[in-house]
């Protein structure tokens, strides 16, 4: 029998980055719980700064902290912005931790990503790869601030007993991501591209880099639940990793976005532009044997994302 660590009932929870992607998904999957779901407006309160952080906290006196702010981007964002990358997620990382700290909150995870192991990490990786050799070139400034998150949670733990926890999850995609080319994930860019490619006749559809590199995809409902379900079961100073177990090219993925949407014309792939790291597998069989699997096939998954596009964003045809 697993012990609960940590329960929700009549708990208040303070979800920090609730208009992100990732955020916005653990509000809806903690509306369906028994407990009090609390955001922070912005503007308002800005979470870099650490006297916004404390008077937030103070005032409102969450039970439990889901830390989901973070400046995020896929791959050129973040080989083009390092500043904002590093500067912001090191900023929101110590000054919500610190404030709950101040303000005796119960329990907190903080939530980072698959590129804070090694480039050349063995797969599928287990949490021991951590800090085993160089991160990849293209996003270190951002695994280096997430890198930090993990280490901040288990330094106060060590030094001032606090209940705070991490969790690192592979590449995502879902309703209300970003659909900017110049700064999304490649699952969205993809969708649009494809989509605007068929709406316009056009003949082709670029893909960036060689189409080789592998990636694992989880849909944030499932990283949702997954994290609402390490808060209330896992306690510990390592980190957790989250995923599917399962990855595939970036060309198979392509595939799949060009079955969803329709798209019936050729791929060019831009080998001038990068391809990241060849592979980032995630070992999740901490996770599983935490009781915790995913639901959401990938098919499925990006044929409701394809839905919540073509519903939600400024799209032609
Ligand atoms: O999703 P993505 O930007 O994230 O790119 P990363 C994944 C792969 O898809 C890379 C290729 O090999 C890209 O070159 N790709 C192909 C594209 N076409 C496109 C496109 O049109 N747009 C984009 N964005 N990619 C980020 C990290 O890495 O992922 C972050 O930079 C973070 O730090 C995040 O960890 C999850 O997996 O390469």
């Amino acid at each position: 029998m697993r012990k609960r660590d940590f329960a929700l009932d009549n708990k208040r929870i303070f979800v920090a980055g609730h208009r992100g992607m990732v955020g916005s998904a653990v509000v809806r999957a903690l509306r369906g719980r028994r407990c009090e779901v609390a955001t922070a407006p912005w503007p308002g309160v800005d979470l870099r700064r650490q006297e916004d952080a404390e008077r937030w906290l103070k005032e409102n006196r969450p039970d439990a902290v889901i830390l989901a702010a973070a400046r995020v981007g896929g791959i050129l964002a973040n080989d083009t912005r390092p500043a904002e990358f590093i500067y912001d997620n090191l900023a929101i990382a110590s000054t919500v931790v610190e404030a709950a700290r101040r303000t005796n909150v119960e329990k907190l995870l903080f939530l980072g990503s698959s590129c804070i192991y090694p480039k050349e990490a063995p797969q599928p990786i287990s949490e021991e790869g951590l800090l085993a050799g160089p991160l990849e070139p293209t996003n270190e400034w951002y695994a280096v601030a997430k890198i930090a998150g993990i280490k901040l949670c288990q330094a106060f733990r060590r030094q001032y007993g606090c209940n705070f926890i991490s969790a690192m999850p592979c590449n995502l995609y879902g309703p209300g991501d970003n659909f900017d080319l110049n700064s999304s994930h490649v699952v969205p860019a993809l969708m649009r591209k494809m989509h605007e490619a068929k709406s316009a006749q056009s003949p082709h559809v670029t893909i960036w880099g060689t189409g080789k590199p592998r990636r694992e995809f989880l849909h944030v409902d499932d990283l949702a639940a997954a994290a609402i379900h390490l808060l209330e079961w896992y306690t510990g100073e390592q980190h957790v990793n989250i995923g599917t177990g399962r990855d595939l090219t970036i060309a198979a993925l392509a595939e799949s976005i060009r079955n969803v949407t329709g798209f019936e014309g050729r791929l060019v792939f831009d080998t001038t532009k990068p391809d990241g790291v060849a592979r980032k597998l995630l070992d999740i069989s901490k996770l599983t044997a935490l009781g915790w699997r995913p639901k959401i096939e990938l098919s499925s998954g990006l044929s409701g994302v394809y839905q919540w596009y073509l519903s939600h964003a400024d799209v032609p045809g």
